[in-house]
């Protein structure tokens, strides 16, 4: 981002040079992005490929203190267990719905594909990973842009715990309303890529994706998707069908 600071960028890619974290990245940050075959789709590849190659993979989005946070509308999926709603999904809404009753001590969040110890992580099990809070800017597609506090689980710190295999190149998102989506790696293992649980200092609110979202601070705001329930590992990449994001007419990649 334009906004980083020298000072933040250094700081960036001397932790990830010094950062004591186990997990390499297997080269997948000089390879082509998936392509979809459309004309159209030739400026996503372009800002993949310029973002991919020019900036450092770790460089952290701006953070800002507790006085910048500013009011947030819930958008998108704000219950999905409310049927009717857009992105209702009548198998997974009803399930939600019975987790909310019980507070989400019966939620659990699945980590299986190419990892050596595929699993299920409860909220307790989740909150007791080292957390890390930050105070971000979330920028939606649709022109409004909005400050908040998240606290989570780095990603990054999931994923060691699993045991990624070395030929992993993408991370699926599986949520409770019909949307699924995808990132790389390189995004992946961002330090600033959280499961978050908190927001503002209390937990996740139902509109905000309770009880576990991601937050992904490096692309558009659609990226950060809410009410998690399944995370798959993957070696190639998979448009998710009917739920995934291109067949919705979306940018895979939305690097800001
Ligand atoms: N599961 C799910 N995640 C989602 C959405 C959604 O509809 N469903 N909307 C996305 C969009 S477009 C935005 S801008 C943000 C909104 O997050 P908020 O409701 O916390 O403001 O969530 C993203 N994640
Ligand atoms: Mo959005």
């Amino acid at each position: 981002m334009k906004t980083n600071s020298l000072i933040t960028r250094r700081k960036a890619i001397v932790t990830g040079l010094s950062g004591g974290g186990g997990l390499v990245l297997s080269g997948c940050s000089r390879e082509l992005p998936p392509t979809y075959g459309n004309i159209l789709r030739m400026g996503d590849v372009l800002t993949y490929t310029a973002h991919r190659t020019l900036l450092p993979g770790q460089s952290l989005a701006r953070e800002y203190s507790r006085k910048d946070i500013s009011s947030f509308p819930g958008i998108g999926t704000t219950n999905p267990a409310e049927p009717g709603a857009r992105f209702y999904d009548a198998t997974h809404g009803p399930v939600y719905e019975r987790l909310r009753e019980y507070a989400f001590t019966e939620w659990r969040l699945l980590i299986e594909g190419r990892v050596a110890q595929p699993g299920s992580y409860s909220l307790a099990d989740l909150k007791r990973f080292h957390m890390r809070t930050q105070i971000t800017r979330h920028t939606c597609e649709e022109g409004w842009s909005a400050i908040g506090e998240w606290t989570g689980v780095p990603l990054s710190l999931l994923l060691e715990v699993a045991g990624v295999l070395p030929s992993a190149r993408f991370v699926s998102f599986y949520q409770f309303d019909d949307i699924a989506d995808s990132i790389d790696m390189v995004d992946a293992l961002h330090p600033q890529t959280i499961l978050a649980y908190g927001m503002n200092g209390r937990d996740l609110s139902i509109p905000h994706g309770a009880p576990v979202r991601l937050r992904m601070e490096k692309q558009l705001g659609y990226k950060s998707v809410k009410y998690l329930r399944r995370i798959v590992v993957t070696n190639e990449f998979d448009d998710l069908g009917k739920s995934g994001l291109i067949q919705n007419g979306w940018s895979w990649y939305a690097g800001i």
